[in-house]
Order: C-alpha cells, then structure tokens, then sequence
C-alpha cells in the first residue's frame, strides 16, 4: 500500500515573513485562484493525481488499495511468518489449547468479526464498475462537471439489489430492484441513488420505517424471504391508498427483470439542475438501457429462486467477463420553474411520474459498466450511497420523501460501516483531493498532520479554506436559493391527495398480456394472504379504483364480489392529462439485437453434429450464444464420430435459465432425450415460458413425445441454415406472446 502524502500547510513561511492574516487570506481566494487541495502527482486519497477523463481515475485509485498475495509469506497482521497454519499450540500433541497462541487467536478473532449489520433495505446486490460519458446538450442544463465535457469519462460504481430479502436471499424474487451510482467527479462524489421503479410507495419519509417493517419478514417468523406475499404488506398498502401505484407497479412483471441489463432506472425524485447563469430547473432522471427492456416469466422466476439464485448478478458478472458490458443512456426530463404547477400532480410526490408524453426523456449520455469488481465485500458491500453526495450543478427539491432520505442514509452507514469514517474505504473515496477538520474517529486512516484542525485558523496558513460559488462547477457548493415563507407544519399538502390516477394510466398502458400478468400477480399474492378481511379490502376497496376489470377478475378468483363503481372519493381518483401512455409498457423498449442471448441446443450421442456447429456459428454471428446441454457431461459422440463436450447438463443448466432452445437433429439423440424425463421436461418448460423452440429433422419428435403443439414459436425445420432468420426474429421478440393464454396447459 502506498503511503498517503498530504499538503503540507503551504502558507505558514509566508506567514511568519508577512503580517497578513491567512485566515483572510483564505477567505479572499478566489475559485479559480490558488487552490490548496489540488497537487498534482500525488498519491493516495487525499491528493490524488488529476483525474486524465479517460474513466479510470477510480480504478487507479484503488490500485492503491488492492493486495495480491502471490508470491508473498504467510504472516500474521502484525507481519510476522507463521510456520504452521494447521495446529493450534497445545500442552502436549493430545492436549489442550494454549491462551498463549496469540497467531491462533488473531486469526479465529479476526474471522469471529468478519460480518457486518446488512442493509435495513437493499441487502442483496450485485455491483460493477465502468463511466459515464455526457452528450454535448447535457452542459445546457446543468454546470456540473460531470455533465461539461463531452469527451470526459467519469468513473462510476454502479450497485443493483433487491429490496425485501436478505444478503443470502434470490435475485428473481418480486420486489423493486435498486439501482445505485456513485459518480467519481472532479468536484465530488455525486450519488444517483433511485431505483427501476419511478414512483415509490409513500409520499413522506415518515412512513418509511412503517413500510419497511410491513414489507420486510414477518416479526414473529421472519418469514416469507423476499416476497411481499404476505398478511402484514398488503394489511399495510390497503390501508395507505398512497401506495397502490408503486404496489401495482410491482404486480407486473417489471418486479423480475431478465438481467440488470434489461432495466430501467429512475431517480424518481423531482430534482434540480442548475446552469451556469444559476437558473434551476426542475428534472426526473432516468436511466433507459441500451438493450432494451425485458422481464422473466412469474412462473420461470420462482423456479429460478431454486436453480440458480444468482441468476441475475452471474449474467452481469459472466457478461462483464466475456467482453460485453452493460449500457444505459442517461436521460432528463425537464420542467422549467414556471411549469412547476402546470400539471395534474403534484411534481413533489414521489407517488408520481411525469408522463413521457407530456415531457419527453431527453438523453444527455451513457453509462458503460464493463468492469467487475476485485472483491465483493471491500466493495460492493462496503460502498455507501447517499442522495445527500450532491455536486454543484445539481440540487434537491422539497420531495418530503427525498428530504427524509437526506438523513437517513449517513446515519445508517453508521452503523453498518463502524463509525463516522467510512467515506475513507477506498471505494467510498472521491477521485478529487479532500481535506477538512475533521478529525480522529473510530478506524481512521489519515494522518492529518499539522496542529489547526478548526477554521479559522492563523497556526496551519489558514487552510484547508472555503471556496467561494462559482459559474463553473468547481466552486464550493450553494444550495439554490429557493425562496420559502411559511408556517411550521405537520401536514400533507392537498395536492398529493391523489392517490389512483397513475395506476388508472399504468394499467391503461399495458399490453393485454401484461394486464394479465397483474391479475395473476394480485391472484397470486393475495392467496398467500391468510386474514380474509384485508384480501377483501384490497379487493373491494383498492382494485376498483384502479380498474373495474381488474378488480372483477382478481375478485372472480378470490370468489368475491366487486363494486360496479369506484368506490374511492373523486379527490383521491384524481384526473389524468393523458389516458394511457407507450412508454410504461415493458414491451415498448423491446430489445433490438439478439447480443448475450443464451439458446440451449439439446443433444445426446448421435447428434447431427452440422446442426450443433451450424447453430452455435448463427448465433456467435449475432453476438449470443448457443450452449451445448447433455443428459450428462461426458462428451457426446456426434452423428459423423466427433466427440463433442457438453457445456452444461439437462438440470445443470435447466430452461429457466436460457432464453430460447433448439433440438438438433440426429435419431440416437432425439431418442435418448425423448426418453428422459428431464429432455422431455426441458422443452415443455421451455413453451411454457413462452421461449422459442426449434426442432431441427428428427428434433420434432421431441416435441411429440413433449405434446409440445406446434403453432407460432414453436420452428420446425429440416434443414438447420433454415432456422437462423426464425429463431433471431422470436429471440428479438423476447417471448412468444401469442402462447401467453395457452401456456398454462402445460404440465410443467
Ligand atoms: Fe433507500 N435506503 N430509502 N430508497 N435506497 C437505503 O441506505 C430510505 C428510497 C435506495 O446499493 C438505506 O445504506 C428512506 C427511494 C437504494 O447500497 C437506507 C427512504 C429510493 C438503496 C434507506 C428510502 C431508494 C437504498 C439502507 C424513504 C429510490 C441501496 C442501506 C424516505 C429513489 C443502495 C443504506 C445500495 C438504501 C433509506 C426510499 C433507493 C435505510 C428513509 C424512494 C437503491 O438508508
């Protein structure tokens, strides 16, 4: 590790030479004047080289940090060879341990404490590194560096999790997804914190932990883990109107995205932009991936909490890997200040969008993940989000959602990372130099040195000292002077008394395979609610006024009576300026290429060995993937005598966990899958699922012996080269919608 180097205080000689004050001194320096923070070619967190643009400002950071053992002694902490790391030293080769095997006890206390408290919220994650480069309109908006130059690349870590569950808990669960990015700036750490959900479930922060604890684990069990399917969450949303847009949200099938890749992501906060002439704007962030976006199928999700519960942090982390990183553009809706009560809603409650027909998400740049991390637990645990990390150009609206989470968020870190020095954990740390007087601490690292830790101070030259605002993003940071007069109040505004309109316009926005995917999703979850009075109150009370159908149809599977009428006051129905809106159905933004994909081609010993090669070679072309899957792993001897190794075996890599299948041809090996269980198993889960299948010659007696029907989506072919085209055009549809009402038939 090398060592930190710190500025030394670079005014004391002066001092003594001149009669002039350097706490004045620092007080009158300009921004663009002589800055003491800046040194350049310096190490270590505090004095950092200057950042080159080029994105890797972080990662040369860390360099700083990382330790590889190879090559190296085994020594204890205090450095020291160890000789034997098998035997405890004993009073004899049969006899007991002794106090005095202080390597013994520094390696069994070092392991006791190797767990820290998880996340309240968002314990399970996944994260990446990678930058972010702005387009040329971004520096229109806002002067923060981040945005000013459109050939810089920022560095940042970006962090996905689930909400309910625990650390060890599955990906696929239904739940809201974080999305969390640290930008490294020039100016600061700016932390986007927001989620794949844009609207979220409460209107005041004051609600939070009430949420919390009716969504998380029951008190009593701690049961369901990373479900929402239980009596003490929907007690809670039927009783608190509020949530029922985000809670509809999580009904469909934006709650299991197919991979982080897949995903949007919204900030979902109201914010502010601020340019260069001080002029703020209101802005919603958003994050539109590149790929498109697409989900898992319910029923494929639960199965995946068993098959593989990493399904979505091993696509990220493989695909990193092999060379094809995760992209988003980051975009901006823009409200003017003089728009701010231009709308139905109020912009202020987190319980709402802003329509993508009404204000349009302008893109402003893109963010590239295509670095994994070096080790989960020094980074993707020990990274700490904070919408709070704030850059000049950037500023908070009055959000009473957002206000809260300006505390919360420090003050949990407390805790989870010992003490009030964790911004010193290197993936924590800003890229740009950082100094202060703040001091000593539980872990700290930095050796201040010099004798002035307060301000003002005539002893260290006056430094570390303020930095006037400035037009550019470098000054230190003003918040925007927002003009408030007003009485102290406990209270709600009536402008967030809506609590219906947006789900009216979600549900109206959906595709009809979509809608039925909610029915299902509120059919399902509310049979594993026991309490019959509060299935009925969100039957009776709360689906109605969402939709009169909608609440029919989950109430004719409950076997209960709905209203013919919304039975909600008009104030709470509220008005919607637009019906229904293109861009709030997960079909909108359905991938364009068939890039990463993954096809699983079933074969056994007798295999047509041209299908096999032929497919994998169509699919490499396009960028995805064609993965061998046999009943066993040892090789297959194909038709023509090549032997051939399975990538995976029938249930090591089972339907779930691929997006499209293909049976080669070949009599021996259709023969030998028609006669397994798990072959005949892997097709008919795969057409459940609604996932293209091809059958090449002999493969359709597969599907046969699977009563696989053949109908759209299910490819028949004799010759293999006839299956490229078909099959790249369903894998672009990402699934066979068409069998949606059918699927169920299946066995599987
Ligand atoms: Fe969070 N949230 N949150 N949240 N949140 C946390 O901070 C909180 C909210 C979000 O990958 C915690 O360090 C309050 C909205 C993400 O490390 C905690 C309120 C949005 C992550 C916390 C909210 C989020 C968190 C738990 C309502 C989307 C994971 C551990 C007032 C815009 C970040 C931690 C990561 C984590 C508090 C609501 C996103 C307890 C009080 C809305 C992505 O501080």
């Amino acid at each position: 590790m090398a060592s930190n180097e710190h500025d030394s205080a670079p005014s004391s000689q002066s001092n003594a030479d001149s009669a002039k004050c350097p706490y004045h001194e620092g007080q009158n320096r300009s921004a663009e004047g002589e800055n003491p923070y800046t040194h350049p070619n310096r190490n270590g967190p505090h004095d950092t080289k200057p950042n080159a643009g080029d994105g890797h400002a972080k990662d040369e950071a860390l360099e700083t940090y990382r330790a590889d053992a190879e090559g190296h002694d085994l020594r204890t902490n205090q450095g020291l060879r160890i000789a034997d790391n098998h035997n405890s030293l004993k009073a004899g080769e049969r006899g007991p341990t002794l106090m005095e095997d202080f390597i013994f006890r520094e390696k069994m206390n070092h392991f006791d404490n190797e767990r820290i408290p998880e996340r309240i919220v968002h314990a399970r994650g996944a994260a990446a590194h990678g930058y972010f480069q702005a387009y040329d309109n971004a520096a229109r908006y806002s002067k923060a560096g981040v945005f000013s130059d459109p050939s810089k690349k920022t560095p940042v870590f970006v962090r996905f999790s689930t909400v309910q569950g625990s650390r060890g808990s599955n990906d696929t669960v239904r739940d809201v997804r974080g999305f969390a990015t640290k930008f490294y700036t020039d100016d600061g750490n700016w932390d986007l914190v927001g989620n794949d959900i844009p609207v979220f479930f409460i209107q005041d922060a004051m609600k939070f932990p009430d949420f919390v604890h009716a969504v998380k684990p029951e008190p009593h069990n701690e049961i369901p883990q990373g479900q929402s399917a239980h009596d003490t969450f929907w007690d809670f949303v039927s009783l608190m109107p509020e949530t029922t847009h985000t809670v509809l949200w999580t009904m469909s099938d934006r709650a299991f995205p197919r991979h982080y890749r897949n995903m949007e992501g919204f900030g979902v906060h109201t914010f502010r932009l601020i340019d260069r002439e001080g002029v703020s704007r209101f802005v919603k962030f958003h994050w539109k991936p590149v790929a498109g976006t697409c989900s898992l199928i319910w029923d494929e999700a639960q199965k995946l909490w068993g098959r593989d519960p990493d399904f979505n942090r091993r696509m990220m982390w493989d695909d990193i890997k092999s060379g094809a990183p995760l992209e988003w553009e980051l975009g901006i809706q823009v409200v003017e200040e003089k728009d701010e009560h231009s709308f139905d809603f109020d912009i202020l409650d987190p319980t709402k969008l802003i329509p993508e027909s009404l204000v349009p998400v302008m893109p402003i740049g893109k963010m590239v993940l295509d670095r994994n991390p070096d080790n989960y637990f020094a980074e993707t645990e020990q990274v700490a989000f904070n919408p709070a990390n704030i850059v000049p150009g950037i500023d908070f609206s009055n959000d009473p959602l957002l206000q809260g989470r300006l505390f919360s968020y420090l003050d949990t870190q407390m805790l989870r990372l010992g003490g009030p020095n964790f911004h010193e954990i290197p993936i924590n740390q800003p890229v740009c130099p950082f100094h202060n007087n703040q001091r000593d601490a539980q872990h700290r690292q930095t050796i201040n040195t010099g004798q002035a830790s307060y301000e003002p101070n005539s002893i260290d030259g006056g430094w570390p000292a303020e930095t006037p605002p400035s037009q550019d993003a470098h000054g230190g940071f003003e918040p925007y002077h927002e003009r408030i007069e007003a009485h102290k109040v406990r209270a709600r505004s009536a402008s967030f008394g809506d609590h219906y309109s947006q789900a009216t316009l979600f549900w109206n926005s959906q595709t009809d395979v979509e809608k039925e995917h909610i029915i299902a999703a509120y059919t399902f979850e509310l049979s594993k609610v026991e309490r019959p009075w509060i299935r009925e109150r969100v039957i009776t009370e709360i689906l109605p006024n969402i939709d009169l159908e909608l609440a029919r149809r989950v109430g004719e599977n409950h076997g209960i009576e709905t209203p013919t009428s919304k039975p909600a006051p008009d104030g709470e129905l509220g008005t919607s300026q637009v019906d229904s809106d293109p861009a709030l159905s997960l079909m909108a933004r359905l991938p364009d290429s068939i890039a990463t994909r993954k096809v699983a081609i079933l074969a056994a010993d007798g295999v047509a060995m041209e299908d096999v090669r032929s497919i994998k070679e169509q699919l490499a072309a396009e960028g995805a993937e064609g993965l061998l899957i046999a009943p066993s792993m040892a090789p297959i001897k194909a038709g023509d005598g090549t032997m051939l190794s399975p990538d995976a075996m029938l249930n090591g890599l089972p339907s779930v966990t691929v997006d499209a299948v293909v049976v080669a041809g070949g009599v021996g090996s259709v023969e030998a899958l028609s006669g397994s269980g798990l072959g005949l198993y892997y097709v008919q889960e795969a057409y459940k699922h609604l996932k293209p299948i091809v059958a090449i010659c002999e493969g359709k007696e597969l599907l046969a012996a699977a009563r696989v029907p053949v109908e759209e989506g299910v490819i028949l072919v004799d010759d293999v080269l006839a299956a490229s085209l078909p099959l790249r055009d369903a894998l672009m549809a990402h699934r066979v919608w068409s069998r949606d009402a059918r699927a169920n038939q299946m066995p599987a």
